[in-house]
């Protein structure tokens, strides 16, 4: 019978059907079993067979599908990575591949340390919005309305009248704390501010800052010296040198800058110190009686100090970048040289 003929060579070919390159299970299965297959063609020859003749043929047709499915499970089994003896097996005993695992920011490497460094001195976290009103940003921190800071040039305004604009400083977090919270007040207060100022190595539109606010019965100009010369030990080590400057700041009254002595030339001369030994790292003063008055905090009764850095300032000087640019480049070259550190 031609049918029996047909299916005898077709066990042959099957028998000697060897796994080659590429998906060889799937090919086959394509081949004897799929939808226009050899298993379905023989199937479609059937209504040719004598009826006579229809049982042998059906048991014999089964056979040969049962036949074919398991040698298509063989092969599926054969061609599985975890079983395969073929060029694309995996090799278990093989090292695995790095993984490779990201970096800190610098920025945020600094923010932590200072965080860290001002909790100890029983400074605690606060946060606000980068968008803020006008009173928060500016009025209540004693700038007066024709302040130069207030300018149009130097701030981001998302809206005028009533004006929302990009927080300048983080004053206007200290600003939301004192609404709320009454004397004592002891907060470190990190975070992104905007200044409308064009890209270039020395500027940028955003930088990030860290203020900090104490406010209490007696508290000294004293009580800031020395917690500053505390955090920049703690920051740049012991032997540090500090010198205050008489400065001013709108929302500080007296109002002082503090100097470390340059810690890459240690006073030889360098561009980072101008040849002048010091470089500037902060601005800092006792709060004006004005601010206090704005929040309902009797100056009478109550004093305080407050300060404010730039962290790029800070990480330059801890870890020499010289380019503002890189801290939002994303440069991997940049950012892989702080593998490692998390603190
Ligand atoms: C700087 C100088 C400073 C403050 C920020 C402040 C905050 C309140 C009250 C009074 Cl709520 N003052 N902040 C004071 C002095 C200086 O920042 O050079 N920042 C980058």
């Amino acid at each position: 019978m031609e049918l029996l003929d047909q299916i005898e060579q077709h066990k042959k070919d099957i028998e000697s059907f060897v796994a080659g390159n590429g998906d060889a299970a799937e090919s086959f299965r394509i081949k004897y079993l799929g939808t226009k297959g050899i298993v379905k063609n023989i199937m479609q020859e059937m209504k040719h067979v004598p009826n006579d003749k229809k049982k042998e043929a059906g048991q014999l047709l089964n056979e040969f599908k049962k036949f074919t499915e398991e040698k298509y499970e063989t092969l599926k089994a054969e061609s599985s990575p975890l079983t395969a003896h073929s060029a694309e097996a995996i090799d278990y005993t093989l090292p695995g591949d790095d993984v490779t695992i990201g970096t800190r920011h610098p920025l945020s490497i600094v923010r932590n340390r200072i965080i860290s460094i001002f909790n100890r001195l029983g400074f605690v976290l606060a946060e606000g919005p980068e968008i803020e009103d006008d009173w928060h940003n500016f009025t209540s921190m004693n700038m007066p309305e024709n302040h130069t800071a207030r300018d149009m040039q130097d701030t981001f305004y998302v809206q005028k009248n009533p004006d929302w604009l990009l927080r300048t400083h983080t004053s206007s977090v200290q600003a939301r704390v004192m609404e709320k919270q009454k004397p004592p007040i002891r907060i470190i207060c990190p975070g992104r501010v905007y200044r409308n100022e064009t890209i270039s190595a020395r500027a940028h539109c955003f930088f990030h800052q860290v203020e900090g606010l104490y406010v209490d019965e007696n508290v000294s100009f004293a009580d800031l010296k020395q917690t500053l010369y505390f955090f920049v030990q703690e920051m740049f080590g012991k032997a540090v040198k500090i010198r205050f400057r008489p400065s001013y700041f709108p929302f500080t009254e007296p109002s002082a800058e503090m100097d470390i002595d340059c810690l890459i030339c240690h006073g030889k001369g360098c561009n980072v110190c101008k040849h002048t030994g010091w470089v500037e790292i902060l601005g800092s003063g006792m709060v004006h009686p004005n601010v206090l008055n704005n929040f309902g905090i009797d100056p009478e009764k109550y004093t305080g100090f407050a300060f404010g850095m730039g962290m790029e300032r800070i990480c330059q000087l801890k870890y020499r970048v010289n380019d503002l640019r890189l801290y939002s480049q994303d440069d991997v070259r940049f950012l892989k040289q702080f593998a490692g550190v998390i603190y």
